[in-house]
């Protein structure tokens, strides 16, 4: 076997090798934008529009896919080296693994290279959709008020220069401008990221951004625009080099932004498109009048026991979630948090079993081929923990449930910020819009056992409740003067 650049050309030569797109992608048009290409909407959504154009042969459901800024280049530039197309491959827990070429997105655009083109594609009548994973700390708001930052520079300068968009609020307003301008109907805009209430998260942002910018379009997207929720699911660890190896050993296949991912995926959508959407259900996608209650259970227990295992598991030199779970003191510590803290707040889904939820998520974390790092869990957790766990803390405060595992994940969390190195000696990279912020008030820990949760960006008024200080204060001294994480962790069981 000759080894083959994966692109457009080559597509028919490589279908021997492994399953390929079977329909004609020059026929497709695209109906939907799609901003943020990462790794988890390559796995997720363009995988399920993949297959729906495959399956039912409709060629109007293409993807564009839209970076918007700088850090977003090298992917745009690998794949568009490859047409758009990428290897998927699923990695099962028992070590077998299928891998199938993607090629949904049929088109994609650099904004800051051409932001014009953005905002055409945008305002085109074809496109019905603009989808985003923008992740959690993308949707600018202020975490203790929830209300729109509107101080940040990007805004300030898109708000007097609307023709200049630089954030997703800008390119969406303006391009939804000249869709009214021009009597073209609006798109739906579709949050794809782990926040509770995403559509409507995206819907008081964007209409935060555009009253204010321009109060007549602002009550035209209000009354015209539909966002819907949705709970989004598929663990996407980042690609490694082993990866990429393992591709072009196996399959002969040079692909520069391959795709791993576990066999589980799931995406619950409420039915509300005010211009028309796929008929996704034909291919798994579940429509429901309201998704409160699915979002709930898994931002609850999957991401926020993401978060409960992954930051110990930092500290204590873990580099993957699995070998996290290959621990008996971690993944007890994240089955008591599931059943002690977690469950105790949600409320019951019609149709699942949480037990089995539950077993579930224990299982996918211990996948051992998926080697999803400690790393991408701890990353961003300035915007991951003020929605993925400390709702859970607050509300059993408020009960007076159990509240020690929490607590005790983000005193972990300020000790991982102050100390740099891990418990094996290895320098721990914090990767955080609050990096610096959250460093210096954890290093004032000594001085203050609560400065960490005095941030009030992220903790909001979390350290004016008695019962919490008292205990974050003791736990996070007992890891302090213990520097053994697992230790303090067994203790707590
Ligand atoms: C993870 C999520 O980022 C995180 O901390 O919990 O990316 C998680 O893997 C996905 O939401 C799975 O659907």
């Amino acid at each position: 076997m000759d080894l083959l650049k994966l692109n457009q050309q080559n597509l028919s030569a490589l279908s021997d090798r492994l399953t390929c797109p079977e329909y004609d992608r020059a026929n497709i048009t695209e109906g939907i934008v799609h901003i943020g290409v990462g790794g988890f909407h390559r796995s997720h959504q363009a995988h399920f529009v993949n297959q729906f154009i495959g399956q039912e042969g409709a060629s109007g459901w293409g993807i564009c896919g839209v970076g918007l800024r700088e850090w977003d280049r090298k992917i745009y530039e690998c794949l568009s080296a490859q047409d758009g197309l990428y290897t998927l491959m699923v990695q099962s827990p028992d070590g077998s693994e299928k891998s199938e070429v993607i090629g949904s997105i049929t088109d994609q655009l650099l904004a800051v290279d051409t932001p014009d083109a953005v905002i055409e594609k945008m305002a085109s009548a074809d496109i019905k959709i603009v989808s985003l994973t923008i992740t959690e700390g993308g949707y600018n708001f202020h975490p203790s008020t929830g209300e729109f930052d509107f101080e940040n520079a990007d805004i300030q300068h898109e708000l007097a220069n609307p023709t200049a968009p630089r954030t997703v609020f800008g390119y969406i307003t303006q391009a939804l401008r000249i869709r009214k301008e021009s009597g073209i109907a609006p798109f739906s805009v579709l949050s794809c990221d782990n926040i509770q209430h995403n559509g409507d998260i995206a819907k008081k942002m964007v209409l935060a951004f555009a009253k204010k910018q321009d109060p007549e379009l602002g009550a035209w997207i209000e009354k015209e625009v539909t966002f819907p929720n949705t709970m989004v699911d598929r663990i996407t660890p980042v690609t490694s080099q082993e990866s990429r190896d393992y591709i072009k050993e196996t399959y002969q296949i040079e692909d520069s932004a391959p795709v791993v991912c576990e066999p589980f995926i799931q995406w619950i959508v409420e039915d509300k498109f005010c211009n028309g959407r796929p008929e996704l259900e034909k291919v798994g996608v579940q429509f429901v009048e309201d998704v409160t209650v699915y979002e709930e259970m898994k931002i609850r227990l999957l991401n926020a026991g993401h978060t409960v295992i992954g930051i110990p598991g930092a500290v204590h030199g873990f580099e993957t979630i699995n070998e996290c779970m290959e621990n008996a003191t971690v993944k007890a510590f994240l089955r008591q948090f599931l059943d002690q803290e977690a469950t105790q707040i949600l409320s019951p889904v019609e149709g699942i079993d949480i037990e089995d939820y539950k077993a579930t998520v224990i299982e996918r974390f211990a996948n051992p081929n998926i080697k999803d790092s400690t790393a991408r869990i701890c990353s961003e957790s300035s915007a991951k923990c003020p929605t993925f766990l400390i709702p859970t803390l607050r509300e059993n405060l408020e009960k007076g449930g159990s509240i020690k595992f929490a607590t005790f994940v983000l005193a972990a969390w300020c000790y991982y910020s102050d100390k740099g190195v891990d418990e094996k000696g290895n320098e721990i990279n914090i990767i955080d819009q609050l990096k610096d912020t959250l460093q210096a008030a954890a290093q004032s820990t000594a001085t203050d056992s609560t400065a960490f949760v005095k941030l009030d960006e992220v903790f909001a008024d979390l350290a004016s409740n008695e019962r919490f200080v008292e205990l974050y204060t003791s736990t996070v001294q007992e890891i302090y003067q213990e520097q053994d994480i697992l230790k303090v962790m067994a203790g707590l069981l």
